[in-house]
């Protein structure tokens, strides 16, 4: 079978109907007054262009990856009920200038929040294509001035183990969710942090109340609920990397060449209808990101 592989800034064809459709519905909502209303819709950013369909909304938001409430990813959203996303705090600290605590609330409002529709691509070979609402990750670190010495950058999860049962009932596990960028990667244009998506706030099985998505990479590097970011100068451990380190690299590039050791990466299966697509180098983020590695990182 030939598979054309759109090149990243193709647009589809296909995408146009969907998407229209979707705002469409979301105007006609809002206007009833029936969709949260966010304080002034986000601009979407143009430079994203998809090669496939928005996932649909319902698909996105019930099929999840979240171990800290269970590993049934059909069963995540079912999970999450006692979850309290708000108020919370994120940390910003270690090798910088500007240390500091923000208040979510605070840090959304001084962002300049936009849309972004990018390519979701998980280690197991599954992927969507989500309009993630959020501000870049750059804006976040320069804030905090960065010290001479910080070569990483990691990223804690919350640990409640009281309002996330996959914590009380899963022994194996080194909580919290840990995971971690080299500074020029986590200072990539790319790097979003994740505040909402469909154009509403994040619901707490994708991550809420802040994720990030790095859509060059398989998802397990894109930690859900945030609460600590830090710079740091030797790479530090992360989550699935110590777990399993022929697994899940530190790195953790979409690869098509380079086959999980119990699967092949070269294609993936598109939710909610596993119409199969060949993945491609960087997700299809090359141009953005290619320059970053010299092919050797796994
Ligand atoms: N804290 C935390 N973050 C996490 C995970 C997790 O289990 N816990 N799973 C990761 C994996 S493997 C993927 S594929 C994505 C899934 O995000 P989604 O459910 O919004 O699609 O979240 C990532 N972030
Ligand atoms: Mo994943």
């Amino acid at each position: 079978m030939l598979i054309r592989t759109p090149a990243a800034w193709e647009i589809s064809s296909r995408l146009a109907t969907p998407e229209s459709a979707y705002w469409r519905r979301r105007d006609l909502l809002l206007a009833a007054g029936l969709v949260p209303t966010l304080s002034a819709a986000p601009a979407r950013n143009p430079e994203f262009r998809l090669d496939r369909d928005l996932t649909p909304e319902w698909a996105a938001t019930s099929y999840n990856n979240y171990y800290e409430f269970t590993t049934d990813k059909m069963h995540v959203k079912d999970q999450v009920k006692s979850f309290v996303p708000r108020p919370w705090t994120l940390e910003v600290g270690g090798l910088c200038q500007k240390p500091r605590t923000w208040d979510l609330d605070e840090l959304e409002r001084k962002m300049p929040i936009e849309e972004r529709l990018y390519r979701h691509r998980c280690v197991e070979a599954w992927a969507m294509a989500v309009p993630w609402m959020g501000f870049p990750l750059s804006q976040l670190l320069t804030l905090a001035e960065p010290a001479s010495g910080a070569r990483f950058v990691r990223f804690l999860s919350v640990n409640r183990p009281d309002q996330m049962p996959g914590i009380r009932y899963s022994g194996s596990y080194d909580w919290p969710y840990r995971e971690a960028l080299r500074l020029d990667e986590a200072m990539n244009p790319l790097a979003f942090l994740v505040t909402g998506l469909y154009g509403k706030p994040l619901p707490a099985q994708n991550g809420a109340p802040l994720r990030l998505a790095l859509p060059w990479k398989y998802g397990f590097k894109g930690p859900k609920a945030i609460v600590r970011i830090e710079f740091v100068a030797e790479q530090p451990k992360t989550f699935w990397n110590t777990y399993a380190p022929d697994e899940y690299g530190f790195y953790a590039n979409v690869n098509p060449a380079r086959p999980h050791p119990r699967w092949s990466q070269a294609v993936e299966q598109l939710i909610p209808n596993m119409r199969r697509v060949r993945t491609l180098p960087y997700n299809g983020y090359g141009p953005w990101v290619a320059g970053m590695y010299n092919g050797t990182e796994i």
